[in-house]
């Protein structure tokens, strides 16, 4: 799948494009069966790191089923078929390319789950401040595993606001997030998209998701990708990046 120019100029300008049906209702239904496996299934979770809701580990919170309080399991793409095949789907990779370049590597997945009424908000916050990779021009592709609505906790952005560089971060209760006198509360636009569709948006994009108040699960998982072309920064050991496609070059990632 490709970007019309105008979805292209879109996310030059806003730093975020969404796009609908990226994968068919059936392939997304296998995608959350499988999910449900590790979650409440006891599929082994093997070498997934997996996160419980803060507040549920605390023990501020009971949930039925101990699936039922994860927040976020890492490494999908990596471990599992059914999502290594989500990772490297040519609807995304086609995207991303018209993006990033043909050049192309996985920084990171990440499942995040909201589950009914426990699933908790995640502050306004960018990604780069925060990742090793230089430059701060990486693309995320958010891919809803479920509907995600106003209600269960649809991603909320700031157009355009990838423009303005790093962003003072804070720290809050379990969370780091944009200081709040850096942006504008009434600029924020709720981006609900339906189960199969993705959002693609800047790793300087300031985004937040509300907590669940609904009785759906909201599970979506943020697939990001940076050119093979970027420098790492941190101090340990580089870890060895996922070659989505394209070639490697000395010295970068
Ligand atoms: O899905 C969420 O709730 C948060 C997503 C997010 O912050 C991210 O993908 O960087």
């Amino acid at each position: 799948m490709k970007l019309s120019d105008e979805q292209l100029a879109a996310y030059e300008r806003d730093g975020y494009v969404a796009v609908e049906e990226l994968l068919d209702e059936q392939a997304v239904m296998a995608l959350r069966e499988r999910l449900r496996e590790y979650t409440h299934g006891g599929r082994p979770t093997g070498e997934l790191s997996v996160q419980i809701e803060p507040r549920v580990e605390r023990g501020e919170l009971q949930v039925e089923h101990p699936g039922d309080g994860v927040r976020k399991i890492d490494c999908l793409v990596q471990y599992d078929d059914l999502y290594r095949k989500l990772g490297t789907h040519p609807n995304i990779l086609g995207v991303i390319e018209q993006i990033l370049g043909p050049d192309i590597k996985l920084f990171r997945n990440a499942m995040l789950l909201k589950p009914p009424d426990v699933g908790s908000a995640k502050g306004m916050h960018q990604d780069s401040p925060y990742w090793p990779i230089r430059p701060m021009e990486l693309c995320s592709c958010w891919f809803a595993i479920d509907d995600a609505t106003t209600e269960n906790g649809c991603m909320g952005v700031i157009p355009g606001g990838h423009g303005k560089g790093e962003l003072p971060h804070v720290h809050v209760t379990d969370d780091f997030v944009v200081q709040e006198d850096c942006y504008d509360t009434d600029e924020m636009v709720l981006a609900p998209l339906r189960a199969g569709g993705g959002l693609f948006f800047h790793s300087l994009l300031p985004h937040y998701t509300a907590p669940n108040r609904s009785q759906n699960w909201r599970r979506a998982i943020a697939l990001s990708y940076m050119s093979a072309k970027s420098t790492y920064t941190g101090d340990n050991e580089k870890p060895d990046y996922l070659t989505i496609q394209g070639q490697s070059f000395p010295g970068c990632v």
